[in-house]
């Protein structure tokens, strides 16, 4: 039991950004239009005459070459509870070249200190967060990942629901204390205590890898690089039942969270997490074979 210490320990944190989303980023269920009009500062962007929003048993596969403001918010201009030593800004998502070849890109996410504390939330620090506009329920929620490297840095792949009342959430997340390790971890309601910490045998700031989870009303279930690496069945508390948000972010632990991530110590130079893609299939596709 005592490997998850550290998770009990800082299971307060999850009820800020609960309490945080819920004032500030999920005041309603939000539209299309609101997500242009949020990602465009000020410039008069309407998508909502020629588009059509996902639903929920639509899936996805996002190649993360530009910003696609019908699927996405970029989190900007606020700050989660204190365990978040980062303020969200927009402009901390990046869409960078990675292959000539291939034209294939990837999102990083960009962890500095510019414009800080001023222009990021009175954080010390500024960073990334990027999550659907629409909400999804049971199915497989999966991103190639690169993680950052470096004591109190976070890189995750969650789901998160959200709305009225105490959220569900489904994690996956690397520690940059320690990233030849995965963490998986479930909120029902706000209620934690369901962490695994997974060896992953390789180090996942070094290249890109594919993580995934599968979420049904039975279980749910981790994957690395397709490999089955953890499942849980509602054994240790019933399972995340509410259509949630698909979010990925990078944050520097702070105050509360610093005993489970360590403290973070910037040395200068930015750092990011790198995502090529992310993707999403209802469980009612889940099963059918792939040509
Ligand atoms: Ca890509």
């Amino acid at each position: 039991m005592n490997k998850f210490n550290n998770r009990f320990n800082t299971a307060k944190w999850p009820l800020l950004i609960a309490t945080f989303l819920l004032a500030s980023t999920f005041p309603t269920t939000p539209t299309v239009t609101q997500a242009a009009e949020q990602t465009a500062g000020n410039t008069s962007v309407n998508t909502s005459a020629s588009v059509t929003a996902p639903t929920l048993s639509a899936g996805f596969t996002d190649e993360l070459n530009q910003f696609d403001p019908v699927r996405w918010y970029k989190a900007n201009g606020w700050g989660n509870g204190p365990g978040f030593g980062a303020g969200w800004r927009a402009d901390h998502i990046e869409f960078l070249g990675d292959d000539i070849e291939t034209k294939n890109k990837v999102m990083a996410l960009r962890l500095d200190n510019d414009p800080c504390p001023t222009g990021c939330a009175n954080k010390a620090y500024a960073s990334g967060e990027y999550f659907t506009t629409q909400k999804y329920g049971y199915g497989r929620v999966e991103a190639r990942i690169k993680a950052a490297k470096g004591d109190g840095l976070v890189t995750s792949l969650f789901t998160y629901s959200g709305g009225s009342g105490p959220a569900d959430e489904i994690d996956i997340e690397i520690l940059g204390k320690d990233t030849t390790k995965l963490e998986t971890n479930y909120f029902t309601n706000g209620v934690s205590a369901h962490g695994k910490i997974i060896d992953l045998g390789f180090d996942a700031s070094e290249d890109f890898h594919d993580y995934a989870f599968e979420w049904s009303a039975t279980s749910i279930k981790w994957y690395v690089d397709g490999k089955l690496v953890h499942t849980e069945t509602g054994a240790r508390g019933p399972l995340p039942t509410k259509p949630s948000h698909i979010m990925v972010n990078l944050w520097p632990g702070a105050g509360p969270t610093e005993s489970w991530t360590k403290p973070f110590v910037y040395n200068g130079k930015p750092i990011r997490a790198y995502y090529d893609w992310i993707k999403f299939t209802p469980e009612n596709e889940l099963n059918t074979p792939q040509p």
